[in-house]
């Protein structure tokens, strides 16, 4: 949404106002106030025009100005309500000198997890990606992984829902035994060793699916069966995307934050590494974002691979 028609929007919130006053207090045309007022009625927003003027009666579901409309971080939303993925969108834009854009879809046709891994992404999900570039060094990347994760969780608590983590990039709600996959992250970068171009983080979120239509190999959940009922889309990826941003410029206080609501430590783990399987305790995490497991050999510090958490031994 550009700079104007923010404006316009946040007028009409305060309205009613009339067209000749909002085109003073803009310096715009009369018409060019009609216009953005026609384009924001478009979009979903209702705008009513009574005695005293326009005024905001109310602000769409789900899409990018919805999500722009009030939202405490400085990113604009390109929205879509279907695209293949919008980790290749951002990707595409990154390559066109952009950042800070996040960009957002109801559903995806081609949505990709790691390892070129399918991702299920139906109608009614957040799925979006997140392109911003900060000033570190490309070793320092997988901390975006982990504070995507944190972001998530505590969206995903404040509406309801107990999430937790799962090195590195699962967020799952347990269920006695069982831990159902809520939310999947995808984080992908270019740059030079000593400094990362661009980073994007795909933050995949089952909010308002029904898991049978998600493979149930995965044993996935969603906002909705959690809850029993939709969740506001709009306020979640705001809160989503607000504490991402919060989280973004501390990088050093990202690791405390995923520990408090990681479930991988202290668990006995598997994880499969491109160097092999490494079995034992997870003891601790490191910054930028390594699994330190205790094994019968020693300790070892992992930085990538998929990890699966084991039943405890007992004795
Ligand atoms: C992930 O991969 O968990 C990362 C997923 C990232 C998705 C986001 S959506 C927005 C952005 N755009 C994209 O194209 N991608 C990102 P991984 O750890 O490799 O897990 C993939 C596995 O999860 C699959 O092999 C399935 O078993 C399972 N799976 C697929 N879709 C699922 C879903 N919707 N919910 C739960 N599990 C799913």
């Amino acid at each position: 949404m550009n700079e104007t028609r923010h404006r316009v929007l946040d007028a009409l919130a305060d309205g009613p106002v009339s067209g000749p006053a909002l085109a003073d207090e803009l310096d715009i045309s009369r018409s060019a106030v009609w216009k953005h007022v026609e384009a924001l009625r478009e979009e979903g927003f209702e705008i009513g025009s009574g005695d005293g003027g326009y005024v905001l009666d109310s602000v769409p579901e789900f899409g990018g100005s919805a999500v722009e409309y009030g939202l405490d971080a400085p990113f604009a939303v390109e929205y879509h309500d279907s695209i293949p993925s919008t980790n290749a969108r951002a990707r595409d834009l990154a390559g066109d000198g952009a950042s800070e854009v996040v960009v957002l879809a109801d559903e995806q046709t081609g949505g990709r997890g790691r390892l070129d891994r399918e991702w299920h992404s139906p109608s009614g999900g957040v799925w979006l990606s997140v392109l911003f570039r900060p000033d570190v060094p490309m070793a320092h990347a997988p901390v975006f992984t982990l504070a995507a994760a944190v972001a998530v969780t505590r969206a995903a608590r404040e509406a309801g829902v107990e999430a937790s983590i799962k090195w590195p990039n699962d967020v799952l709600v347990r269920r006695g035994d069982a831990e159902r996959k809520l939310v999947g992250i995808l984080t992908e970068m270019e740059g030079e060793a000593d400094r990362v171009s661009w980073v994007v983080v795909g933050i995949g979120v089952n909010a308002n699916v029904d898991p049978a239509d998600l493979p149930a190999a995965a044993n996935p959940t969603s906002l909705l069966a959690e809850r029993g009922d939709p969740v506001d889309r709009r306020l979640f990826t705001q809160r989503l995307l607000e504490e991402f941003h919060a989280l973004r410029r501390n990088p050093e206080s990202v690791v405390e934050a995923w520990r408090e609501y990681a479930t991988t430590l202290g668990k006995r783990v598997r994880v499969e590494t491109p160097g092999g399987t490494i079995e034992g305790e997870a003891v601790d995490i490191q910054f930028p974002g390594a699994l330190v497991v205790k094994t019968d050999a020693g300790r070892e510090v992992v930085s990538a691979g998929d990890c699966e958490h084991l039943r405890p031994v007992t004795e």
